[in-house]
């Protein structure tokens, strides 16, 4: 019985995953499709899944997609690609945030992602200038300002320190920004697809900042500089740099790839992904924030009394689900895991609701373990689709109590008129024809 309530129904992927419906349908029956293949008409006129039919003629023994040939060989001496079923599995760009091919995005297919780690090729990508082509051999770190002994050092000097992996998201201070303005972008791909969450290896910046003597009164802020043609440069209070800052050189088990800053970044965990600076070859320590570019033009918020709020480091409470999602359409009704990823950077998400009224009822939904702080957290509920027109939210507590508000709630203190930090409780529509959509409510 249990089984049977899990068998999900089939949801048909957005029209951007340009993947056929042969391609989609041949990718599923090699997967579970096989008891529906078993049971013929009875399953797909939604009767029982696993009934008597099924006993009496086990899927098992039909063997889908087995071979008594010779496989494909081992991959020899070579990267592993994924199957060509999943082709659809890629990151994506928005023609209308493109600037330039170098001053552009591309976001992640959260629609498409399971657990909490986002594969290193299809971790969302945000440049200023380009990805720098940067030899590890040559590269250097400087180390200055507000210190006894200033430091140069090499990528082998910094990697014979002692190191830590932590598990954390990144998430670009616009992500969702699109929303500010009601623009209904189709998929989570493009509502929420500047996040992604890593298992990233490097140095703790409070070793190398005592190894090169910091003047612990008189320093307030650092300043990381990367090495790409923007020279993108962000001030960090000194708390969070001698707290849980990282020089990062891994990523989810492997060095961190070109467009992700190879060979060198900073991951400042739970704040807004400009911090993070790539490609990193510089960090001077001061007693004031030094107001760059990036921290006086962008990545400020315009207020309703028309004031600029700057200096908004931390990624507030948030979350979002991503199966149902956006441009998807639900094929059955019944059996359906709602599922989503939500994450705060304040640290562990404590409790994830899920309605699918538009927030007059919600359930409490599972979160998969561990649930680690300034990181992705999944969350899954069971949930039965009665054919009817239905509004599917979530909303995350995070273990500071932080609530994730609703878009009037946050504009009525931040007015309509920025583009960061919007972590509203998001919507999906689902309509009686199965069709999901991206819609706003108050
Ligand atoms: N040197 C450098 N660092 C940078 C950027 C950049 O353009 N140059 N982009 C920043 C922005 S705005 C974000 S959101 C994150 C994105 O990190 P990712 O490309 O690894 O996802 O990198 C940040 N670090
Ligand atoms: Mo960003």
């Amino acid at each position: 019985m249990a089984q049977q309530q899990r068998q999900r129904g089939r949801i048909q992927l957005a029209p951007e995953n340009h993947i056929s419906a042969e391609q989609y349908a041949a990718a599923r029956s090699a997967r579970r499709g096989f008891i529906r293949a078993a049971l013929g008409g009875a399953a797909a006129a939604g009767g029982a899944l696993l009934g008597g039919a099924a006993a009496a003629q086990p899927a098992v023994e039909i063997r889908p997609g087995a071979s008594n040939g010779l496989g494909a060989p081992v991959v020899a001496n070579g990267y592993g690609m994924p199957s060509k079923h999943e082709a659809s599995v890629i990151r994506r760009i928005s023609p209308g945030l493109t600037r330039t091919d170098q001053s552009s995005v591309s976001f992640t297919p959260l629609q498409s992602l399971f657990g909490i780690i986002t594969p290193s090729g299809v971790h969302f990508e945000r440049h200023h200038s380009g990805a720098p082509e940067i030899d590890p051999e040559q590269h250097r770190l400087m180390i200055h300002g507000l210190v006894r002994r200033p430091l140069i050092l090499t990528m082998n000097d910094l990697m014979r320190y002692p190191s830590v992996s932590r598990i954390h998201f990144i998430e670009c201070g616009a992500n969702s920004g699109m929303e500010w303005g009601n623009v209904a972008t189709p998929s989570v791909q493009y509502t929420h697809g500047m996040l992604a969450c890593s298992e990233f290896t490097g140095v703790p910046l409070s070793t190398v900042l005592d190894e090169a003597g910091i003047d612990r009164a008189k320093s307030k802020y650092i300043l990381a500089e990367g090495a790409c043609g923007s020279h993108l440069t962000r001030t960090v209070p000194i708390a969070m740099a001698l707290d849980d800052v990282l020089l990062v050189y891994g990523q989810n088990g492997e060095m961190l790839r070109p467009e992700n800053g190879y060979p060198l970044r900073l991951l400042v965990p739970g704040v807004q992904g400009v911090s993070s600076v790539k490609w990193l070859r510089r960090i001077e320590v001061g007693d004031a924030p030094w107001n760059t570019r990036e921290e006086s033009l962008h990545y400020i918020d315009l207020m309703p009394d028309g004031t600029h709020r700057q200096y908004t480091w931390v990624q507030e409470v948030k979350s979002v689900i991503t199966s149902p999602s956006g441009g998807q359409k639900l094929l059955d009704r019944g059996y359906y895991e709602v599922t989503g990823l939500a994450w705060s950077g304040r640290g562990r998400i404590r409790r994830v609701d899920v309605s699918a009224d538009g927030g007059r009822n919600w359930r409490t939904a599972r979160l998969q373990q561990p649930v680690l702080p300034k990181a992705l957290t999944r969350f899954r509920i069971d949930w039965s689709w009665d054919g009817s027109p239905a509004l599917l939210q979530s909303r995350a507590v995070d273990e500071t109590g932080h609530v994730q508000p609703t878009i009037n709630q946050l504009r009525a203190v931040r007015g309509s008129r920025s583009i960061y930090h919007n972590n509203k409780i998001h919507t999906w529509r689902l309509a009686a024809s199965g069709e999901v959509s991206n819609v706003q409510l108050g």
